[in-house]
């Protein structure tokens, strides 16, 4: 299997997660989203959407959107499971996982903010605003979840689907100064989960495309 994204890229730091949570092999290409890769016509036959990630499974079928994917190597591959037995659980880990990829990671999108800045003239002021009344504003939606449980990770004892997308939108908000200081969950749960292998192997600057920050 292999997975096309870009080093820094949220929602492909998620699906990096869930493969070395579950311990599977994969092939990595990256697409370089600064040079505007996503956008070739190579790439647009994996996803016409022009995002990353893409996936190409074992049997060769090309898959897009993080969730999607996620979801599927949970049915394809059920050792190792992402989401908790409990069903009710299941919805909590599927609920933070959408606020996060509809809520939260939309605002801070490279396009959104290229047109904030290009067609809404958008300031430095402006935009800090923007990232903190929505991104923070779903991020602050993620914490009054957790804090009704105390649970060590987002869904239960174990790290899964929610942990996979709250780690990369934890590390996007700090990039782009998103205030987390009301947010002490989220920080306890962040740092448990950067201890372990899975999240190690997966982080940005590890991989073969970063570039030194
Ligand atoms: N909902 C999509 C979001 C994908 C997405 O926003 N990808 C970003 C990187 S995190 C991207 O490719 N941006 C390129 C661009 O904005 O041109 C998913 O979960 O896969």
């Amino acid at each position: 299997m292999k997975l096309f994204g870009y080093w820094r890229s949220s929602a492909t730091y998620r699906v990096r997660i869930a493969l070395h949570l579950k311990e599977l092999e994969f092939e990595y290409e990256p697409i370089n989203l600064l040079k505007g890769e996503q956008n070739s016509d190579e790439y647009l036959k994996r996803n016409p959407q022009g995002l990353v990630p893409a996936f190409q499974s074992d049997e060769g079928a090309i898959l897009t959107q993080s969730t999607a994917i996620i979801e599927y190597l949970e049915e394809r591959y059920p050792e190792n499971p992402l989401l908790p037995a409990d069903a009710s659980l299941r919805a909590k880990a599927r609920a933070i996982a959408a606020v996060i990829a509809c809520e939260a990671q939309p605002f801070m999108n490279l396009r959104i903010q290229t047109y904030l800045k290009k067609e809404g003239e958008f300031d430095a002021a402006m935009m800090q605003d923007w990232l903190d009344r929505w991104t923070g504003g779903a991020m602050r939606t993620v914490e009054s979840l957790l804090c009704a449980t105390d649970r060590a990770y987002c869904a239960g004892d174990r790290p899964g689907m929610a942990d996979a997308f709250l780690i990369p939108q934890v590390f996007g908000a700090m990039r782009f100064g998103v205030d987390l200081s009301a947010t002490p969950r989220i920080k306890e749960i962040f740092e448990r989960c950067n201890a372990i292998a899975a999240f190690e192997k997966a982080h940005p600057q590890n991989q073969p495309d970063a570039i030194a920050a």
